[in-house]
């Protein structure tokens, strides 16, 4: 028998805010995993500290699945983002402390390497279309294959995507939400120009994605999907909501660009028609915001029935705990399409020591046992808890819209 001992929740702010859970055991061995929920952070801490650790201690921490069903089922109130966020926060540091105890990084507990590493993508933004394309190029510079594009619109006030400074975006930026200015018909008209101009001046071969970031009806992503085909997108992301898998469908019949959507799904049932149907190509969901490995690679099985590839949200929201186990996730996965990678700053990445490396385009899993990422509790007590949320945004009208 072995037994946890002690859980505790690490909240700390190296940059932006961070929920981390570190799992102890009679054994000596220890591991970490991610709860962040970006603007609602406290509400995961609550639910770890208050209904969660009360439950793990004592238990065996090698019994992944069973403490997995018993956090799922046994809350009967299943789902959701804070619920299978604390999940995951627990189920990844259970993956962490078994790889450790193997003596094995992740990938090859998961079964072991499926690649040699793991295409990710960049974020290029710049406040028009100049200085988008001067960003894209910076990216090229710096190794990437694939690079996110997204720019200032005239006549969209703090248009999604566009960061403050340059090379990082971080929306989370007030402790009150900032308000954004959304016009459908200014985007609509302005987002082909984009990629006409970003392939005149970078060519064919480099990966581009888009993220709409749910801004649209059906209809009016069909029309973006076609307008944007001569461009040859990776993916068009989160083109309109997709509580309503249906909608996807409308979609699919007007356009051929490839679909990707789900970063704010929780569960396989949040996705279960858009797979079966082949409504979309990427799957967007991360460990920390589906239930961990356990649910993810579940998830993942199922897709590949469906020829739907992995593509792992990545912002820097998901702390280094979520982008070190995807990358081990990603090395294994069969079905892998791309990974997301925005990159921390280097407040948080020195609080996160970890195994993880880019290089020319891709991102490497490292060989250490488990899922190669610490935290340094001493470093991050120096960083405390600061309350952000995100911007929320209205049409012109006044009316509010979709973020
Ligand atoms: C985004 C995110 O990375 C993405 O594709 O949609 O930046 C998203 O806005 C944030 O994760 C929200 O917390
Ligand atoms: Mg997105």
């Amino acid at each position: 028998m072995m037994k946890i001992t002690k859980a505790r929740v690490i909240v700390c702010s190296p940059g932006r805010n961070f929920v981390t859970l570190k799992i102890e055991t009679d054994q000596g061995v220890y591991g970490i995993g991610d709860g962040t929920l970006n603007g609602r952070e406290l509400a995961v801490v609550s639910y770890l500290e208050d209904h969660v650790i009360p439950c793990l201690i004592g238990r065996d921490p090698r019994r992944i699945e069973d403490i997995w069903q018993y956090l799922y089922r046994g809350a009967y109130w299943r789902r959701g983002p804070v619920t299978m966020r604390a999940i995951a926060a627990v189920d990844v540091a259970l993956w962490d402390i078994k790889a450790k105890m193997a003596g094995m990084p992740l990938y090859d507990l998961l079964g072991g390497r499926s690649r040699d590493g793991v295409l990710v993508y960049g974020h290029a933004n710049g406040k028009d279309i100049d200085h988008t394309s001067e960003q894209v190029g910076l990216y090229r510079d710096m190794g990437y294959k694939a690079i996110r594009a997204q720019s200032g619109i005239p006549g969209v006030k703090g248009a999604y995507g566009v960061g403050r400074g340059d090379m990082y975006y971080e929306p989370a930026d007030s402790a009150l939400p900032t308000e954004t200015l959304w016009n459908t018909s200014s985007y609509l008209n302005f987002a082909p120009r984009l990629f006409e101009r970003l392939r005149a001046d970078h060519g064919e071969e480099v990966h581009l994605l888009h993220d709409v970031h749910h801004r649209l009806t059906p209809i009016e992503a069909g029309r973006l999907g076609k307008d944007l085909e001569p461009y040859r997108l990776f993916w068009m992301e989160d083109a309109t909501p997709a509580e309503n898998q249906e909608a996807f469908r409308l979609i699919r019949q007007h356009t051929t660009t490839p679909l990707a959507v789900g970063e704010i799904f929780n569960t396989l049932w949040d996705a279960k028609e858009l797979i079966s149907e082949q409504l979309i190509d990427y799957l967007r969901m991360t460990i920390v915001g589906s239930g961990g490995v356990t649910h993810l690679r579940r998830v993942a099985d199922f897709a590949s029935v469906y020829q739907v590839r992995t593509g792992c949200h990545g912002a820097t929201d998901l702390s280094p705990v979520t982008l070190g186990t995807a990358v081990h996730f990603d090395t294994w996965v069969p079905n892998f399409g791309i990974q997301e990678y925005m990159r921390h700053a280097p407040e948080t990445d020195d609080v996160f020591p970890h195994d993880y490396r880019f290089e020319d385009g891709y991102l490497h899993a490292g060989s250490a046992p488990g899922h190669g990422v610490d935290i340094d509790e001493a470093l991050a007590a120096k960083y405390p808890y600061s309350p952000k949320q995100l911007p929320v945004a209205r049409l012109q009208d006044g009316s509010m819209w979709n973020w």
